[in-house]
């Protein structure tokens, strides 16, 4: 395999071991005895990034020398996690690494400990981004990413008294061990001011945007491994800086105080990721955010094509492709336009066919409220000069809806770039859908819904625009990193290139039925499970019995994913047990991971709630030994990496219609988890390849859910009618789980009562209850359920990130793959 060719080729135990030395004595001016771990992992991360820049140069090389074409991966968060065991995995290292330190008397696995996550990002989407960047370089293809350089990424969850505490996430306090500055690639970015038409002789109308304020934008470079070691890509991340020159005239006039004022205006640009997933806030600081990344990363794009090709911009198109990662890149449209029409002096037609050959947007989401808008005022103030070439490009667009549907306003009113209202707004996504070349969903079923029910007249308009890539995840970092005792069983059975060609987990179903196999399978499961036990007993002080099914939920925390869905049937438990200490049930952990968007309150009341009936459960001996609840706090990518392995039964409850694709239900999937879930998102597809007997499959369909919308729907009726549902919710009225504090819980009740229940959790409460009785039993088959956990594995091969990137390359990127010589 390549990574055992690189192993040969590239660096061995003893020259690592003293590559390290090195840098604790002259990278970090400390030796031996004085170096605690963190120190360790500083040193260990610099003899990595010593091979990795090598790799890094040559890649670099190599693509000037073919120059080729590439794709650009616009995204406002990468949610990457720890670099190290990743880049020593990829580069065949992880051994040599381990050996090394262990004759210095280090542990790897503490060193790994060290690393602070890289969480620039939400959940789903900028998760998704990491996985992308991962296969491109693994795949060897010229790609990068571009990004945000946060001071402060998502925030960290602290857990007090059952409530969420937001505190900074300060992952750079330290340094960064593999981000390089790049300062000769500065950019530089305009803000507000004012725009002058003025006449030129032939007549022509030239537009002047005299802006108001001029920010910095400072390149930091992360190197990303493909698997195998020989390409090495880039992420760029900008981050904003005060660039003098506007505040001259300030401080000339003594005016040092209000100079550092704007200073800190233009660096608070990059100091914070929004932790909002899914609301849209509106908020000015976002734009500004936006306009920021995309700006620095399109001019960085148009100098490395001057450099080759210097102003023919016929080529342009052919070297480059921007993906929008959602739409929050999507101002870079205007922004090219922009630049063609006022500074390269392109006529707008020109212009106009080089964008809508460059650019490619992928949705991420149907619900209302988190489709981007902004204000025209607030563009108007920001951006002047974009909103004047949105409402050309609007106007352009509307003449053909007019050609399409002649005279018909309405048709034009839905969809025109411009939401007409109290407040003009500028939506960005009809931007988006207008401006590129392609569009796609992240799943069949979303896919579908984007062109039936979001954009069905774009469809119209341009048929085979709008298309499907289903999202997909690494399995570098999801099994073989993240569960190495699998993946170690995985090699011995079917050997070890499944990393890169994930079909070939398909040869494990052979042995599904093995008894000997699934012994061996089953008990790296109870391992992982022992180890999060540990992990749970040392954080949390609570014990788990891993005899117990380990069930969990593990992504943001939003009504429509239903944590309490799942709550409601603990809840319910919990009571069957209180009334029958003899009721039949296989003993079972619960297992949630969530952070709340700080200003969402039902979802923090949601997490409180789960946090009261949890401590109540685990301190009632009646019950004990059969339940227990644990919210694991601040839930993050490296925890992930701990509880996925752990995991029995993944929970993907989600509303159908409402999951766009989820991309955790493929990771539990992989590591042996069986999935109790809706039929939505990825779900549907992971379904299709387990087959009905290795899935729990629930609740209503989408059709269903829009009929029952349709007809009226009544949460009360399920209130009155089913007297399980009654008595738990009513319970969440009394004062049983926060004592002395009654009506503490009430407002999940309300919500799901005179708050008309928008995510029908009560219509679906009756199917999901017994979906678990389905777990249940099959579960204390263990026979069954081990062939269950070992298909899952063997049948994820379609959802590595590997097959997604493939489908983009070939429907939308039309790239091809650039050998770097090792
Ligand atoms: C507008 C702004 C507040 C905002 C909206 C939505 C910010 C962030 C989001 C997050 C959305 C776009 C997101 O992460 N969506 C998730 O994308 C994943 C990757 O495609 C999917 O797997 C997941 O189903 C979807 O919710």
């Amino acid at each position: 395999t390549s990574a055992k060719k690189l192993t040969e080729v590239s660096i061995d135990k003893k020259d690592f071991k003293q590559a390290v030395i090195r840098h604790l004595h002259s990278t970090l001016g400390t030796d031996e005895n004085k170096a605690n771990n963190h120190a360790w992992w500083k040193a260990t991360c610099a003899a990595m990034q010593e091979q990795v820049l090598e790799g890094l140069r040559k890649t670099q090389k190599t693509h000037y020398l073919n120059d080729t074409r590439a794709v650009h991966y616009l995204s406002a968060e990468f949610l990457m996690g720890r670099l190290l065991s990743n880049n020593l995995q990829n580069f065949g290292l992880f051994e040599v690494a381990q050996g090394a330190l262990k004759e210095l008397g280090v542990e790897l696995s503490d060193v790994l400990e060290e690393e602070p996550d890289m969480a620039l990002g939400n959940g789903g989407l900028g998760r998704l981004a990491a996985c992308f960047i991962d296969s491109l370089a693994t795949m060897e293809l010229p790609a990068i990413g571009y990004g945000i350089h946060y001071e402060h990424g998502l925030f960290r969850q602290e857990i007090h008294g059952g409530a969420q505490i937001e505190r900074p996430d300060s992952w750079r306090d330290y340094g960064n061990p593999w981000e390089i500055c790049r300062p000769e690639s500065i950019q530089e970015v305009s803000l507000y001011g004012y725009v002058e038409t003025k006449y030129g002789d032939n007549g022509r109308i030239h537009k002047e945007w005299h802006p108001g304020a001029i920010v910095k934008g400072v390149p930091w470079d992360i190197p990303i491994v493909g698997y195998g070691g020989n390409t090495v890509n880039v992420l760029r991340l900008w981050q904003s800086q005060s660039s003098g020159y506007f505040n001259w005239d300030v401080f000339n006039a003594g005016g040092y105080v209000d100079a550092q004022r704007e200073n800190v205006l233009a660096e608070t640009i990059s100091k914070v990721l929004y932790p909002n997933d899914e609301t849209e806030a509106g908020k000015e600081l976002r734009l500004i955010q936006q306009y920021f990344f995309s700006s620095c990363s399109l001019k960085d794009i148009i100098r490395r094509y001057k450099r080759a090709h210097g102003d023919d911009w016929s080529r342009f198109a052919d070297q480059v492709v921007i993906q929008l990662n959602d739409t929050h890149p999507a101002i870079a449209i205007p922004e090219l336009m922009r630049i063609l029409v006022d500074r390269a002096e392109l006529d707008w037609d020109s212009a106009w066919n080089i964008c809508t050959n460059v650019f490619a947007y992928t949705n991420h989401t149907l619900l209302p409220e988190a489709l981007e808008k902004w204000p025209a005022r607030m563009f108007e103030k920001i951006l002047p000069r974009h909103l004047e070439i949105i409402y050309e490009i609007n106007h352009r667009f509307m003449a053909l809806v007019d050609k399409q549907w002649p005279n018909d306003n309405a048709m034009k009113a839905r969809l025109s770039i411009i939401e007409e209202g109290n407040e003009k707004m500028v939506r960005m996504g009809h931007l988006s859908v207008i401006g590129s070349f392609a569009v796609n969903g992240v799943a069949e079923i979303h896919s579908r819904l984007v062109k039936q029910n979001l954009f069905p007249e774009f469809d119209q308009l341009w048929p085979g625009k709008l298309t499907n890539v289903t999202n997909g995840i690494t399995p570098r970092r999801w099994l073989k990193a993240c569960n190495p005792e699998l993946s170690k069983l995985i090699d011995k059975k079917i050997g070890s290139d499944w990393p890169m060609d994930l079909d070939k987990l398909q040869g494990l179903a052979k042995h599904a039925d093995n008894k000997t196999f699934q012994k061996q399978f089953m008990k790296v499961k109870q391992a992982n499970k022992q180890a999060l036990a540990d992990e749970i007993k040392q954080s949390m002080g609570i014990d788990v019995d891993v005899n117990a099914i380990f069930d969990v939920q593990i992504k943001r925390l939003h009504e429509y994913k239903r944590q309490h869905l799942n709550l409601l049937h603990i809840m319910a438990l919990y009571r069957r047990l209180l009334e029958d200490p003899d009721y039949d049930m296989h003993p079972r952990v619960f297992i949630f991971g969530a952070k709340a968007a700080p200003g969402y309150k039902l979802a923090k009341d949601i997490i409180f709630a789960i946090n009261k009936v949890a401590d109540k459960v685990n301190n009632d001996p009646r019950v004990n030994n059969k339940l227990k609840v644990v919210f694991m706090p601040n839930y993050r990518v490296s925890l992930a990496e701990k509880m996925i392995p752990a995991t029995d039964v993944s929970e993907q409850i989600s509303t159908a219609g409402k999951e766009a694709s989820g991309t955790g239900n493929m990771k539990l999937a992989l590591n042996g988890a069986v999935t109790i879930g809706t039929l939505d998102g990825a779900n549907i597809e992971i379904a299709e390849e387990v087959g009905d007997d290795n899935i729990v499959i629930f609740g209503m369909t989408v059709e269903e859910v829009e009929a029952l919308k349709a007809s009226g729907y009544n949460p009360y009726d399920y209130y009155y009618n089913d007297a399980e549902i009654k008595a738990v919710l009513d319970w969440l009225e009394t004062d049983y789980f926060t004592p002395g504090q009654p009506g503490a819980l009430v407002s999940i009740k309300q919500s799901l009562l005179e708050g008309g229940d928008p995510y029908m959790v009560l219509a679906d409460y009756q199917a999901y209850s017994e979906a678990h009785k389905v777990i249940d039993a099959a579960y204390r088959d263990k026979e069954r359920w081990a062939r269950m956990a070992i298909i899952n594995t063997a049948k994820m091969g379609k959802f590595t990130s590997d097959r997604s990137i493939r489908d983009y390359v070939e429907k939308i990127w039309k790239l091809e793959s650039c050998k770097v010589e090792s």
